[in-house]
């Protein structure tokens, strides 16, 4: 299968901290880690074959410079200052869903706080950000994929499913066909991407009260029906789109370092515990 493709984009798919710009080399030992905005990574450049896409992973003792090489390689600057280790627990979240159901606004306001308003640019290919959250005393990053949603891109789209670990899937709350397409959607989720992905259904734009079609019931309803969690997001107001990633973080790092006696982790008895936190007016319509 052939993909349009840019020439020099490394995917770790075991390492992501050493494959992708790291938070440590930039002096920053809190969120940011990519510092381009976001990056397109398949654009029409020139054809390229789904076998050969290339992947370079640094390995080596920490404080070798496998971050200042990359940053070298990628900048061509050398940041002074001090070290601080890369962090070493990292998984892949993908965000799926119909073009213009608010993907990449859900994905700016978790990583910016801020709300991509007026014209709507549909994402080409994909793009990637990164943001290190906190879980249980652990940094944990993830690197966030957030897909296009036209028809057009799909192949391309399907090449990433393998790698990802977690999956947000999207529909918008205004919109009927991004709802009824969601089974679609999780078909293809369940033909290409791995077995224990972790998926997490989200109505989006729960702030449009007067254009809402999707009743907040239909979606639990649909959730239910395959045994995922779901919430209602608003990439405007910011309504549980940190609880979505975090959720999805915490089941991740409770599966990667979990005892062999210790209680699985419960991802949707952890959403509603963090729901009923923000008490009456926390906005989960
Ligand atoms: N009111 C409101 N508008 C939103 C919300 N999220 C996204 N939008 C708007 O919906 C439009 C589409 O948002 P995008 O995030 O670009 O959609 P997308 O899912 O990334 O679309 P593709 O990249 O084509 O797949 C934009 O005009 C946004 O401003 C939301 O929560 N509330
Ligand atoms: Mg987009």
């Amino acid at each position: 299968m052939k993909y349009h493709y840019t020439s020099d984009f490394n995917h770790g798919t075991t390492d992501h901290d050493e494959a992708v710009h790291s938070d440590s080399a930039y002096g920053s030992s809190t969120v940011d880690t990519d510092t381009e905005d976001c990056q397109t990574l398949l654009e029409t450049t020139f054809n390229y074959d789904e076998d050969l896409i290339n992947k370079t992973i640094m390995v080596g003792d920490s404080g070798v410079g496998k971050t200042s090489l990359l940053v070298q390689y990628d900048q061509g600057k050398f940041i002074h200052g001090s070290f601080s280790a890369t962090v070493g627990i990292g998984f892949t979240v993908m965000l799926l869903g119909d073009s213009a159901v608010g993907k990449t606004c859900v994905l700016v306001r978790f990583k910016d706080g801020a709300f991509l308003g007026g014209n709507f640019i549909a994402t080409v290919g994909i793009d990637f950000r990164n943001k290190v959250v906190t879980v249980d005393n652990v940094k944990v990053k993830l690197q966030i994929w957030d897909t296009a949603g036209q028809e057009r891109f799909r192949s391309v789209t399907h090449a990433y499913y393998r790698d990802a670990q977690a999956l947000l899937l999207l529909y918008d709350i205004t919109s009927k066909s991004s709802f009824d397409n969601i089974r679609a959607w999780l078909t293809e989720i369940h033909e290409y991407a791995q077995k224990d992905v972790v998926i997490m259904l989200l109505g989006n734009k729960s702030d449009m009260v007067a254009e809402r079609v999707i009743k907040r019931e239909e979606g639990e309803k649909l959730a239910k029906e395959y045994g995922v969690p779901f919430m209602e997001t608003s990439a405007k107001t910011g309504v549980n789109v940190e609880l979505a990633f975090l959720a999805v973080a915490k089941d991740l790092k409770h599966r990667a370092a979990k005892q062999p006696n210790e209680p699985k982790f419960q991802i949707h008895d952890y959403i509603e515990s963090q729901k009923q936190k923000s008490g009456c007016c926390g906005g989960y319509m």
